[in-house]
């Protein structure tokens, strides 16, 4: 299949564009089109035209034709450049079921918890670092003692996951959290993937996001 004509609608900080970025090059496509899209100020007219639903990045338009929403992104990504030695996805249908289980309640759960940082003007509260911890916690349960998500491949749900960690070293400089004395295999799992090009050429940097974090604060009138 090729991979003429993919362009990928992008905001530099999001996870979710994130996720496509690594899925792509783990597919070993490095031959695309990136399109920026200033969220804030003026969405491009490509990108209403393309997601007139959401109105969100990423989008990933192939040969003219958008798909939206970033999991979906992942299979289609899976499923046409099906080479069975890089599958995303679990072959096991009960663990496909389970990584898209995780994946989905990951995108529930987490920028709930992470939000608070600038969209409120208190402190997060001692409860809700609990919740949080308590939150990773389950993912650290689901990882086991395998080296990643997906079993000895790193696969769908550690390209779902890992952008979070980009988020994780400011949420410890709000909280005073040590996220590494907290969930110690979780960490562990987030430095391993940081080691692959995919993960670290594609996440932002987690000091560019601390300073964007004020940025927020400041949109949301919580600095
Ligand atoms: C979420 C995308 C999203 O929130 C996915 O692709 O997985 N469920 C979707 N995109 C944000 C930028 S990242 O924070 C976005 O495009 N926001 C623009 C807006 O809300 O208007």
């Amino acid at each position: 299949m090729s991979n003429n004509n993919l362009l990928l609608l992008e905001f530099w900080s999001s996870p979710y564009s994130a996720r496509v970025k690594i899925a792509l090059q783990e597919k070993g496509i490095v031959d695309y089109e990136c399109q920026h899209e200033d969220l804030f100020n003026a969405k491009s007219s490509l990108l209403l035209e393309m997601n007139p639903v959401h109105k969100k990045i990423p989008v990933l338009i192939h040969n003219g034709k958008p798909v939206p929403e970033s999991l979906v992104i992942l299979e289609y990504i899976d499923e046409v450049w099906n080479d069975k030695s890089q599958n995303l996805l679990p072959v096991d249908a009960y663990e496909r079921a389970r990584a898209r289980f995780w994946a989905d309640y990951n995108d529930k759960m987490f920028f709930s918890f992470l939000c608070k940082i600038w969209r409120q003007k208190d402190e997060i509260q001692q409860d809700e670092k609990k919740d949080f911890i308590s939150f990773l916690k389950l993912f650290e349960d689901e990882l086991g003692e395998k080296p990643y998500f997906g079993g000895n491949n790193f696969g769908y749900l550690d390209i779902a996951l890992i952008p979070n960690y980009s988020w994780f070293y400011s949420y410890e400089k709000f909280t005073k959290l040590n996220l590494e004395a907290e969930c110690p295999k979780l960490i562990a799992w987030a430095k391993r993937c940081m080691k692959r090009d995919s993960v670290n050429k594609s996440l932002p940097n987690e000091l560019k996001i601390y300073e964007y974090i004020f940025e927020l604060k400041k949109r949301f009138g919580t600095d």
